[in-house]
Formats: structure tokens, sequence, C-alpha cells
């Protein structure tokens, strides 16, 4: 029997890969591997067990395990911890194993799996396995299942991972406050036939969100509907590593959406096709070609496409709000209103204002606004060309014709063949023709509504004014 002090001796070190060989292996409980980095860990193939592709973890890593009598082991310590959202922002949130979102747990079809789950929160935690099928008893939801596991004290989960597919975890013990936080994880079952539906590059990441008050450092967790930061495994643009893939590369992206509302991502040059769901595969036939897919609070997506197209292309949540970082929303728009002057005048007043957004909101990125601590531009990132005004839920696809098979190191920005870049005219801009001759006829205009008097009788009996 360890100390509970030795045994947490192993946080703080940087899991390098499944089936680390453990200092505490003999003891009764698997070591709990923690990370430090937000960064990319690609893992490499299954130490033990039965084969499989391991998946890509977007800005994340996958829990090794430990195999005891034919049994899969992990050990997941739910815990605070310190996010980088993006360089210039860290994050106080709750996760596992030293980041939020927790480690990836990777399984195959058929496999025994036994859970350790040790609650270093303050408050009492659970783990529901979201879409697992299990004994009722394993299902995690507090109260209804299972007794809440109290600060300090480990819990053990066992059941066969009979289905393949995509599964996520998150506790179902004051679910509003820990998921706020960022306490969630994503998990696969891998088919038990290794050449069932293979792909290339397989990659996967939890949609979340945030309300962090610009300047601070812990998420508002009451907060409804109007959280501020959007984010891909709790990382935001340009924060989120791009996925890196080769060209021709059959390319899977899975996602669980555990935010408060809906999002559509979008893949720009290319067509997938949605080939998995929070239930299941989808048989080739009934799959249709799309370039963005709804996910609904709560659902899991798998896409599929031939990543055929060299170049950098955006991918991203397609409502525009989800790929801004922290603002004030009730700002008025003042597109069209003339400003000059007013500034001026209001300087005098208030030396530090500022006129926001008349020529839209594109210069906000590149304004020379002093930030609170610990604050994100609301959009940012640099591209080839400049600022690429975004933020939030947005990262890259890059597709790369000499990226080496199994290679997911940045190769830099595409280089465009010559004469493949949208460029500037540069010849005359004689007044378009449409603005005189079509239209502007076929919709005569209507006379004006003739006046009408309203007359009001005072009481008086005198003539009202109208
Ligand atoms: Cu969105």
């Amino acid at each position: 029997m360890v100390s509970r002090r030795d045994f947490f001796k192993g946080a703080g070190v940087v899991a390098v890969g499944a089936g680390l060989v453990s200092r505490v292996g003999a003891a009764s409980l698997p070591e709990a591997v923690t990370a430090s980095t937000a960064a990319t860990q690609p893992p490499p193939p299954p130490p033990n067990g039965r084969p499989y592709n391991p998946v890509v973890t977007l800005n994340g890593w996958s829990l090794p395990w430990r195999m005891n009598n034919g049994v899969k082991e992990f050990h997941l310590v739910a815990e605070p911890v310190v996010r980088e959202l993006a360089p210039g922002m860290k994050a106080n949130l709750w996760g596992y194993n030293g980041q939020s979102p927790g480690p990836t747990i990777e399984v195959v079809e058929g496999d025994r799996v036994r859970i350790f789950v040790t609650n270093r929160l303050p408050e009492n935690t659970s783990i529901h396995w979201h879409g697992q099928r299990l004994p009722n008893g394993m299902d995690g939801v507090v109260g209804l299942n299972q007794p809440p596991i109290k600060p300090g004290k480990t819990y053990v989960y066992e059941f066969v991972a009979r289905r393949p597919g995509t599964f996520m975890y998150h506790p179902h013990a004051d679910e509003m406050t820990q998921m706020a936080m960022g306490m969630m994880g994503f998990w696969v079952t891998h088919p038990k036939d290794p050449k069932f539906m293979p792909v290339d590059r397989d990659f996967v990441f939890l949609l979340n969100n945030f309300d962090i008050e610009p300047g601070s450092y812990t998420p508002k967790v009451n907060t409804m509907l109007d959280f501020n930061l959007f984010a891909f495994n709790s990382r935001v643009f340009p924060g989120i590593d791009p996925m890196v893939v080769r060209q021709n590369d059959r390319v899977r992206i899975r996602f669980g959406n555990l935010t408060m509302t809906n999002h559509p991502l979008h893949i720009h040059g290319h067509e997938f096709e949605v080939t998995g769901t929070d239930g299941g595969w989808i048989p080739p036939a009934r799959r249709w070609p799309e370039v963005a897919v709804d996910v609904a609070v709560g659902q899991m997506r798998a896409i599929e496409f031939i990543a055929d197209a060299p170049g950098d292309w955006a991918f991203h949540c397609h409502k525009s709000h989800h790929t801004m970082n922290a603002m004030g929303h009730n700002v008025p728009t003042m597109i069209g209103v003339d400003h000059r002057g007013i500034a001026e005048k209001i300087n005098k007043l208030v030396p530090d204002y500022m006129v926001m957004g008349e020529r839209g909101m594109g210069d906000m990125g590149a304004m020379e606004m002093p930030l609170p601590d610990n604050t994100l531009p609301m959009m940012s990132g640099q591209g080839p060309f400049g600022g690429v005004e975004m933020g939030g839920m947005f990262t890259v696809v890059k597709v790369r014709k000499d990226q080496p098979p199994g290679d997911y190191t940045d190769p830099g920005w595409y280089k465009h063949p010559k004469g493949t870049v949208a460029y500037e005219w540069q010849g005359d801009l004689p007044e378009p023709a449409r603005s005189r001759s079509a239209g502007g006829q076929s919709m005569p205009l209507q006379k004006p509504a003739p006046d009408i008097e309203l007359k009001a009788r005072k009481p008086s009996g005198h003539e009202g004014r109208h």
C-alpha cells in the first residue's frame, strides 16, 4: 500500500504515451498520470491489448492504462487545474489529471474497463459515461445510480465497452457548476476489427464554453446562455492547434458538444459526410454530402472526407459570435455613423474614450486598446496575409502533399502556386452599369399616402389641434 503522498507524487509529470510502466504498478491503484501542457500529444500505438489506430486529441492527450489480469485500468483524478486558453490567457478551471478537458480514454470493443475516479475537488462529484451500454449502477447519476464521490474519496467504475463508437464523460453531480468549470473528457471505443471504417487521421475534441470576465481567471458558473468564450477542448483561437493532414488522407474528425447551445461546424474547401453519431456508425447508403453540420447540446458527430485539396482551410463554428473572444455584446452598431469631431470632444472629458466600429469591427484586432491582464483580444491570430480577425471556435485544416504519414507537426503556412491568390484589381473602376439601368424601373415608386387630418374634439367644444 502506498501512502497518499507517494501516490500523488506523479502529479506534474507529462504523460508521454500509453502504457507507461508505473512506479506504483504493483500497488492496488494505477498511477494517475498527469499532463502539464495544452499541446496536442499524438499517442503512440497501443503497447498491449487489442490493436487499434489511436485518435489524436486536439490540444490534448490519451490516458495511459495498466493491464491487470486482462482488465484495462485507468485512473482519473478530478481536481482544480490551470488551463491556458490561448497564449496570454489562463483560466482557473476544474478538470481531470492536470487539464481541462480530461484525457481521452481509448479502448477496444469488448474490453473490460476499470476506472478509478479520485475526487480532489472541494465538493461531491461523479462520472457519467455518456452514450455507453453499461450496468445501471455504473451510469454515474448521483443519487439515482450511486452515492456521491465525496472530496478525498475514490470510486471504481467497471464495465465492458460493448459498443464501438464515440463517447464523452462528464460529472453527473452539480453538473451546471462542474461543466461550466471545464469537467469533461472524450472516450473512443475502437472497433474489434481494425479494418472497420479505417481512416488515416482521426481527430477528436469537445466543444465547450466559458464565461470569464475580462481581467479575471475563474468562469462564472451561473451563466445560462451568454457565455463569452467558445472553445474546442478548452482552447480558443489562436490557441487551437491546426489539424495537419497529408494530401489524399481519409480524415475523420469527431466532436461532442457540452456547451449550452448548438454549433454548426463548417469546413472550407472540402465536402464531408457524417459517418457517426452518438448512437453509432452510419451505413454509407444513409449518408449525404455537407460542408456544415449542426451539433446540438449533448450530441456527438463524426465526419469524414478525403483531404484532396492542398492548402490552409478554415474549420470553424458558423455562429460568428462563437469565433470571437471575450467581448461585451451590448455595444450599439456604429456602422455608418460619422464620429468625426465627436470623439475629439468626448476625449477632452474622457481621455481614454474610443469610438468603436464605424467601419465595421474588423479594426478591433489591431486596435491599440489597453486590455486588462489575462484577456485576449476579441479577434486575433496572425496569418500569412495579416490578422485573421477570428477567435473562439476556429482552427485550420492544413493539407500538404509532402506531410509524412503519421506526422502531425505544423508545416507552416501554405505556399500558394503562382497565380492562385485573390489579388487587387489595378484597372479602371467605371460606375457599374446596373446602378442606372437594371432594376431601377422594375419597382415603380409608390405615391406617398395622402395626409390624413385628425381632429380631436375637446370636452370644452373648441376645435382640437391635429
Ligand atoms: Cu458555435
